[in-house]
């Protein structure tokens, strides 16, 4: 009890395999959206990040193809209890989009193209732990999963990874968002098993 053996956690696949708390393990790719799925083309969709100062970086569809992408092979956990180990994807690190940008914000409101929002620590997009992913299991993102492109923050509960990702809004304080406004925890560690506010 309480004694932890390196390398044990998170590297076993089916067997004895270490879940966050609370947490079951699929095979399946759950669709879990607030709404209707937006249809969002590749020659009009553009990213955004905009800074405290509304200063605004953009990048077309082009344009983030053209960055260089990482394979991020992560498990994730859905606050609805099922989580999916070793899912492959292809993205920008948000490392790589955010080296030019001059902010002194602390925290990110996520918006997307369905309305939807999510907010979160800007560190916890930094060091190779936050992509705009594009592609799952070797091919395109399908619209249900968040397609053209998705915010995808794997240590964090599922409902961060915001589907449509349009613009990441800089802010100086924390702005709760859709699900955070209505009762979801804050930040949302899966391994702390913060589901709801006060957990
Ligand atoms: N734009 C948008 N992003 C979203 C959602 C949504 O309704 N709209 N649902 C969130 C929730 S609650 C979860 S669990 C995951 C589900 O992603 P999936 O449908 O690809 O499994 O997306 C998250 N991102
Ligand atoms: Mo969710």
């Amino acid at each position: 009890m309480g004694v932890i053996s390196p390398g044990f956690r998170g590297r076993r696949r089916d067997e004895g395999v270490v879940l966050p708390p609370g947490q079951y393990l699929t095979k399946d790719f759950p669709v879990l959206s607030a709404g209707p799925t937006p249809r969002v083309a590749t020659e009009t969709w553009e990213f955004t990040i905009t800074t405290e100062a509304g200063t605004v970086h953009q990048w077309s569809w082009p344009e983030l193809l053209a960055l260089p992408s990482e394979t991020p092979e992560v498990d994730i956990h859905c606050v609805t209890k099922w989580s999916k180990l070793g899912t492959r994807w292809r993205g920008v690190s948000l490392d790589v989009l955010l080296e030019d940008v001059e902010t002194a914000a602390e925290y990110v409101v996520a918006h997307s193209y369905d309305g939807y929002t999510t907010n979160l620590p800007l560190e916890d997009l930094l060091d190779g732990r936050a992509w705009i992913a594009y592609e799952f299991d070797g091919d395109e993102l399908e619209p249900e999963h968040g397609g053209p492109a998705r915010l995808l923050v794997p240590h964090l509960y599922f409902w961060k990874s915001a589907k449509w990702v349009r613009d990441l809004e800089l802010t100086l304080t924390d702005e709760p968002g859709f699900w955070e406004a209505g009762g979801y925890h804050d930040y949302g560690d899966p391994w702390r098993e913060q589901r709801y506010q006060g957990d």
